[in-house]
């Protein structure tokens, strides 16, 4: 379907899908409606007062079968809708391993990007076509929404949260960027670009941006320059965890439970080291939360998900 005032084509694989999803419930909608007004216009038709219609009861049989076939054939239908809508919503939550990493930092009044390579932007995010992209972001004020429509993509960023999605876009060219949860006096202004390219153009575009430092360079000086390095370097005498290697390892805790050192728990260990505890490790790291910005946390976890291959 072409673009027009009613309708917005997607613009990526995950949004073609959304598309389906849409117009399976509109149909039915539409059928459902459809149905019951006939009916009401018959039956006021036919059964009007004074009609010779015959009015007396169905047979039994047929009731019953009748009961039967609409109760299971719309349960059948809400079962099946129910299958693809959280299958869609649960791949929405697992990106493809080697998704292009693009981290996201929500605040009032603007959208601030960061790409693999250290690119940054501000209201405007460039990517390749046909590349699995995923966003990592934080807030550093209030709760914002990251919606591209174009995409069929929206979530939440929370402050004191990472939040993570993932799409692939699959047309080349300018798609608007909104945010979707009213977030203060100029909510309103709070839009941006989405910019995609031929995958030749994005590395055209790459090669030609002022490169900044890459996340992890910068989170690694940061490391040191916090006093991460005084305990959790492999030659501190503090008994710290070594962090290379740890990311997306399985970490036994103090309580006996199981955790995935993902962004969301390496990012409460430096915020609340208290809560949850590395088995065979003392409660001693203070808490960073005041210390370190939401934008520093984005470079220290990108720090350590770089070192999270090198085995410890
Ligand atoms: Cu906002």
């Amino acid at each position: 379907m072409g673009e027009s005032i009613f309708w917005l084509p997607a613009a990526s694989e995950q949004g073609e899908q959304v598309d389906h999803l849409f117009f399976l419930l509109l149909a039915v909608s539409a059928i459902v409606t459809i149905v019951v007004f006939v009916l009401l216009v018959t039956f006021a038709v036919r059964y009007r007062h004074g009609s010779k219609a015959k009015r007396g009861k169905l047979p039994n049989l047929m009731r019953r079968e009748l009961e039967i076939g609409w109760t299971a054939a719309t349960a059948f239908l809400f079962l099946f809708i129910f299958w693809w809508v959280s299958s869609a919503q649960l791949e929405g939550y697992s990106p493809p391993p080697d998704a292009l990493e693009i981290h996201v930092t929500a605040k009032q009044w603007m959208f601030k990007t960061q790409q693999p390579s250290g690119v940054r932007e501000i209201n405007e995010l460039h990517l390749p076509v046909d590349t699995p992209v995923r966003l990592v972001m934080a807030s550093e004020d209030v709760i914002h929404s990251f919606w591209v429509p174009a995409f069929r993509f929206k979530r939440d960023i929370l402050p004191g949260r990472v939040t993570q999605g993932w799409f692939t876009p699959d047309k080349t060219g300018t798609f608007h960027l909104f945010c979707a949860e009213f977030c203060g006096t100029n909510h309103s202004e709070m839009t941006g670009r989405i910019i995609v390219m031929s995958q030749a153009d994005y590395a055209e575009w790459t090669a030609g941006q002022p490169q900044g430092d890459d996340l992890g360079k910068e989170g690694a000086k940061l490391f040191v320059a916090k006093g991460c390095s005084g305990c959790h370097a492999p030659s501190s005498k503090v008994h710290a965890p070594n962090l290379a290697g740890l990311f997306g390892r399985k970490i036994p805790l103090a309580d006996g439970s199981i955790v995935t050192a993902d962004e969301r728990y390496i990012r409460d260990s430096i915020l609340q080291p208290r809560r949850e505890i590395a088995a065979g490790y003392p409660p001693i790291m203070p808490s960073f939360q005041g210390v370190v910005s939401e934008e520093d946390l984005t470079r220290l976890l990108a720090y350590i998900r770089s070192i999270g291959k090198e085995t410890p």
